[in-house]
């Protein structure tokens, strides 16, 4: 952490304090957010978890939940009155407020102190205090080094040590990505020397779906998949008539690109569907080609090189045709990607 000495002094007695994390949050995002805030309030400090949106219901059983606010037009003053007089704001997993909407404006005229604790490429500079290291697989991990940084280890419980490897677990692709490194697996083990339960977490993240999810799914697969070999590219599209006719719920279409990228011989996946207000883009590549690059350029979005996320106001098929178009000014760096 950036001037720990600074911060230490500003914690040493009860704070009012706001963790906000990134719209849409993943198990990284809420895993981060409600361990760091368990961990805060053994120390007196009083700590609201608020989210820009809400969440997949998989998330539902991360200890904190109950008492997390999400932002809508209904809550929109509370959560003012929450960021205005919060003493210190922490900001989790996402590295620019113009990502979270009103709430990175309410955020940026707070005149609380404010940390960052994040991993992504390229922070924005608005925090005084910064856990920041985009070699780490997980913002979760940065929550546990800044407890260990502040000689505070034997404050980590069940509940704290479930959160946090809930995050270290996802963003690490069930430590498979290469973000991967020996600190991921430090981690990991000392979160479970410290009560965390891999098969419980595992069981409730990877192998818990509704019926709906799984038939999306196999719909996705076998009829939404296109491959084109020339760029050793595979998308998917999903239209809001298309998730309604499954009934598919928030999250639902989490990890759906990873499977375009197992496709033996593709080195770029890209998963393209629509929300209410604007379509989202999931970007998955192979090696040295750097999907973050692409994203930031043309999909007004970023993130990790081998995972990235963007959005888009045009149409699904205007969306569609864009990315297309761009496939040749980046076809040698795809072609060329290694493991
Ligand atoms: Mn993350």
């Amino acid at each position: 952490m950036t001037n720990l000495q600074e911060y230490n002094e500003f914690m040493s007695v009860a704070r009012r304090v706001v963790i906000v994390t990134h719209y849409k949050p993943d198990a990284d995002a809420l895993g981060s957010s409600l361990g760091l805030s368990a961990f805060l309030k053994k120390d007196g400090h009083r700590v609201t978890v608020i989210t820009p949106s809400d969440y997949p219901a998989f998330l539902n059983w991360l200890p904190g939940n109950d008492e997390v606010v999400i932002f809508s037009e209904a809550v929109a003053e509370k959560v003012k009155s929450l960021v205005t007089e919060a003493e210190i704001i922490f900001c989790l997993d996402f590295s620019a407020l113009s990502r979270i909407n009103s709430i990175g404006e309410m955020i940026q005229k707070a005149t609380g102190k404010k940390v960052l604790i994040d991993h992504h490429l390229e922070p924005e500079k608005f925090a005084d205090f910064e856990q920041w290291n985009p070699k780490a697989a997980s913002t979760a991990g940065l929550v546990y080094e800044l407890i260990i940084e502040l000689g505070e280890r034997v404050k980590i419980d069940n509940a704290i040590a479930d959160c946090l490897y809930a995050g270290l677990l996802t963003d690490t692709g069930g430590f498979r990505h290469n973000n991967t490194r020996r600190e991921e697996f430090m981690i990991a083990s000392d979160l479970v020397s410290l009560g965390a339960n891999p098969t419980r977490v595992s069981k409730l993240i990877y192998d818990t779906n509704t019926l709906e999810r799984l038939r999306l799914m196999g719909y996705v697969l076998s009829e939404k998949l296109v491959v084109l070999p020339e760029y050793k590219t595979a998308y998917m599209t999903l239209s809001q008539e298309e998730l309604k006719k499954f009934g598919s719920q928030s999250g639902d279409t989490e990890g759906f690109v990873n499977y375009g990228l197992s496709i033996e011989g593709i080195h770029l996946s890209v998963m393209i569907y629509e929300r209410k207000d604007e379509i989202k883009l999931s970007f998955r590549s192979l090696g040295e080609f750097s999907v973050n690059e692409l994203a930031r350029k043309y999909f007004n979005g970023g993130g990790h090189r081998n995972a990235s996320g963007g959005s888009s106001t045009d149409s699904l098929g205007v969306t569609l045709e864009k990315f297309l178009s761009i496939l040749p000014e980046y076809q040698e760096k795809i072609l060329s990607a290694r493991v």
